[in-house]
């Protein structure tokens, strides 16, 4: 008798009397150019909200209006990391990470968003790069992930089309300081989430709530900005660029490997039938192919901004990489007629401290629906889970719940790679428990617990396996090992 306790297939059967998978089934290998990597954001970890000249971004405000933001929480200290930046590298150096997602704060780089550089701004990137280089730490830089100067927002943000030129201004900055040793670049940091919540939801900063039209001349300005800045880095440059964006990957998991079930999945993950601002194919194939998708458009035909022809050209721009960041995903099936078709969870599916269903099929579908669309390489550039972690007894934290999903995940990830998939690396969301948006500081993501009031870091157990699956490079996936935590 078999227990299912992700999704039925063969592959997570559970022998109920014994527990056990067997450990045939896990047999993952990595490519040995493969990067393990974890990420975080400036506003998320950095704290020092008002030091060496920065001035408030969105998130700054939006954390004032009452009950915006979960008891109030602000990022005014968050991680500290402006200040504890040393000691987090040591940690990273201690997992035996490979490579770093980290995010640069346009508010300490300009602080009202145009003119001038702020240098001590600037130098805060400069010495956390070096610093990762001699830890031997890839730094992997994703120019914005949400904290927009505040000033901006005053003169339109978003649905100002100056940004583009205004972040392309940004770009050239920070691109001239850092590109002698920062190769790879991210330019916006899932431009559908920061959109869609923050300016039709209300829900994210700046906490707007606009409707279609509006919406879609905020996302045609997005998608330009883009194009902007992925010309900004390869004119400013010092080295060969290698740029992607960090998109919020809507995965579709076929219910079965049927080829009916998969063609649904595939087709659902990449076709507009709603009015559905989230759409992959919206975001990604005005960049990747030059033009807005057919079945879109004739959706949001009425609703659609005039703009020049020629934006088009500055949107379409070679990517190098798609960077995905992926949590969980519905499970899809073909009805009668072919059609995809949601499949239920049953009673008592496991979900993270977030509520999110926890669905690692994701980190083999996504990738591989991604790669065979794009034709880019993929880097998993997010996947991890808020999960209800406290200091035990012992003084550790014992969280065996993340290493589950994390090796699940990546289980299913190598199996993409196993399939021909060319996926070059794994950013672990996160390196810290940090500030989750509007839910503050109650959800954790770290393989790093951070005490807040104190600042003090505690490595999870999730921590020392996570370190131990890169030095294996991914061969102890296939132990079944939960509650580890040597020292
Ligand atoms: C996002 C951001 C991260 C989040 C993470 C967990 O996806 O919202 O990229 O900043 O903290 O995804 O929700």
């Amino acid at each position: 008798m078999t227990l299912y306790i992700t999704q039925p297939t063969e592959r997570h059967e559970i022998d109920e009397v014994t527990m056990q998978q067997p450990e045939k089934v896990y047999e993952v290998k990595f490519p040995d150019t493969f990067l393990w990597g974890a990420a975080t954001a400036s506003f998320q970890i950095e704290g020092a909200a008002k030091e060496d000249g920065r001035a408030p971004s969105v998130w700054d405000m939006f954390c004032r209006i009452p009950k915006a933001v979960y008891s109030g929480h602000t990022g005014d200290v968050a991680c500290d990391h402006y200040h504890r930046w040393k000691e987090d590298i040591a940690i990273m150096q201690q997992l035996g990470l490979q490579a770093y997602r980290f995010s640069i704060a346009w508010p300490r780089i300009q602080p009202e968003g145009t003119g001038k550089p702020n240098p001590k701004g600037l130098d805060f990137y400069d010495k956390l790069v070096d610093g990762l280089l001699a830890a031997n730490i890839v730094p992997y830089a994703t120019l914005f992930h949400w904290d927009l100067p505040y000033e901006l927002h005053c003169r339109g943000g978003w649905l100002n089309r100056d940004i583009a030129d205004w972040f392309a201004d940004y770009t050239r900055i920070v691109v001239e300081k850092l590109s002698d040793r920062v190769k790879y670049w991210m330019t916006l940091n899932e431009p559908g989430v920061f959109g869609i919540l923050g300016y039709r939801d209300g829900i994210h900063a700046p906490g707007e709530k606009y409707d279609y039209p509006e919406m879609l001349r905020l996302i045609h300005n997005i998608l330009l900005t883009n194009g902007r800045s992925v010309q900004a880095i390869r004119a400013a440059s010092k080295t060969v660029a290698q740029i992607g964006w960090a998109h919020a990957g809507g995965v579709r998991i076929p219910a079965t490997e049927d080829p009916k079930d998969i063609a649904a999945a595939s087709h659902y993950m990449f076709s507009i039938t709603s009015k559905d601002l989230w759409a992959n194919t919206w975001w990604l194939d005005p960049v990747m192919f030059g033009h807005y998708p057919q079945d879109g458009l004739k959706i949001f035909e009425p609703h659609m901004p005039a703009f020049p022809a020629d934006d088009m050209k500055t949107i379409h721009q070679k990517m190098d990489f798609l960077g995905c960041n992926i949590y969980h995903g519905p499970l899809i099936k073909a009805n009668d007629k072919g059609e995809p078709e949601h499949v239920p969870l049953p009673p008592g599916y496991p979900l993270t401290a977030l509520k999110w269903p926890v669905t690692p099929e994701c980190l083999y579908w996504g990738p591989r629906f991604f790669h065979d669309r794009y034709k880019l390489p993929i880097y998993i550039t997010e996947n991890g889970l808020s999960n209800q972690d406290w200091v035990a007894l012992d003084g550790k934290v014992h969280d065996p719940q993340r290493i589950d999903y994390t090796r699940r995940h990546l289980i299913e990830l190598g199996r993409a790679i196993a399939d021909g998939v060319d996926v070059q690396g794994y950013f672990h969301w996160s390196l810290l428990d940090n500030f989750e948006w509007a839910e503050g500081y109650k959800e954790r993501f770290g393989l790093v617990y951070v005490d807040f009031p104190s600042g003090k870091r505690i490595l999870k157990d999730s921590a020392y396996w996570y370190g131990r699956t890169i030095a294996s490079n991914g061969a102890n996936l296939r132990l079944p090992r939960y509650s580890e935590n040597e020292t």
